[in-house]
């Protein structure tokens, strides 16, 4: 008998800091996942895909759990994204070892408890007294039904392969839906927005809702490099600070990050300028974001 092929939607939630990017990373793997579609298949924001022999994982970008708003916003932003977590196949929910907090415990009325809830303990390896693990485990079990507990360091690498089968075993049957070999097809300015986009993501995806859009704006290349132009396209200008950061240093990160994996993938230098724009509007140009301080 052949074992069935199993495919499926992966989201990776938490509070912030627990480690879900540098979870999920890990357990992509490349950086340049950024995928060929094989089909129309979903309405999900993927982030990356990981093909092993007989599955595939398909982690996509949930909405943020942290708002700044309160009461209604807030109400809101709960239906969205218990929407999206039912949406998809097996959600892994991120804590850090010994470290359970308020922002935790309100995630756990937005989780599903169909038995594909996962729960992830991160950073073990900074537990300082190993024998905590059982009651701490013990008390986050006794508040939410998760069907598997998983201990792992993201950082270090450590129990990924666990949780992958973890997350395998509950994957539906089905066939790939993204091809394995991932670049090759694909244009390459799709990919170097992709990437902008990770970045985003992985520094700022709790906080932004909505997530956002990287458009190609300029793209000249010739002998001596490439020029790139990139816009990133927010819902509402409160989102422009949290994008910036404090003076401008999570832009910077993004781009800079951005411009090393674009000079990875081209094998050229690599010029990019990144700015912000609020959809709503296109005047405020001018106070976007220019020159990153990198060339
Ligand atoms: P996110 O906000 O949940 O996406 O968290 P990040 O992935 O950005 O990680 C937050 C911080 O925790 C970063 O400084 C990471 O380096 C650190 N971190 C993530 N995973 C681990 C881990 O397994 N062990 C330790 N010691 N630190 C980790
Ligand atoms: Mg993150
Ligand atoms: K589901």
């Amino acid at each position: 008998m052949t074992t069935p092929h199993r495919c499926g939607f992966v989201a990776v939630v938490g509070r912030p800091n627990v480690g879900k990017s540098t979870l999920t990373n890990a357990l992509i793997g490349t950086k340049i996942s950024i995928v060929s579609r094989k089909a129309q298949t979903t309405r999900h924001r993927i982030h990356g895909v990981l093909t092993r022999e007989n599955e595939q994982f398909v982690f996509v970008d949930t909405p943020g759990f942290q708002t700044r708003h309160g009461g209604a916003m807030n109400r809101m932003m709960n239906r969205v994204v218990t929407q999206a977590l039912a949406d998809v196949d097996v959600v892994v929910h991120v804590v850090e070892a010994g470290k359970w907090s308020a922002g935790d415990a309100q995630l756990l009325p937005l989780l599903p408890k169909d038995g594909n809830t996962i729960l992830v303990v991160n950073k073990i390896d900074a537990l300082k007294n190993k024998n905590d693990m059982f009651s701490y485990v013990s008390k986050i079990m006794a508040q939410f039904p998760y069907s598997a507990v998983v201990p792992v360091s993201a950082l270090r690498g450590v129990q990924l392969e666990e949780l992958l089968n973890e997350i395998a075993a509950r994957l539906p049957e089905g066939e790939p839906m993204f091809e394995a070999d991932t670049l090759t097809d694909r244009p390459v300015r799709f990919i170097a927005a992709e990437l902008i986009r990770e970045k985003i993501f992985r520094l700022v995806g709790d906080e932004l809702p909505y997530g956002c859009t990287v458009m190609i704006e300029q793209w000249e290349e010739d002998d001596t490099g490439v020029r790139v132009a990139a816009c990133v396209l927010v819902e509402r200008e409160g989102y422009r600070p949290i994008l910036l950061g404090a003076g401008g240093a999570h832009m910077k990160r993004i781009a800079s990050e951005a411009r090393q994996d674009m000079i990875k993938l081209l094998d050229k230098p690599v010029h990019l300028e990144v700015y912000i724009k609020v959809r709503k509007g296109w005047s405020d140009r001018e106070s976007a974001l220019r020159e990153l301080g990198y060339e």
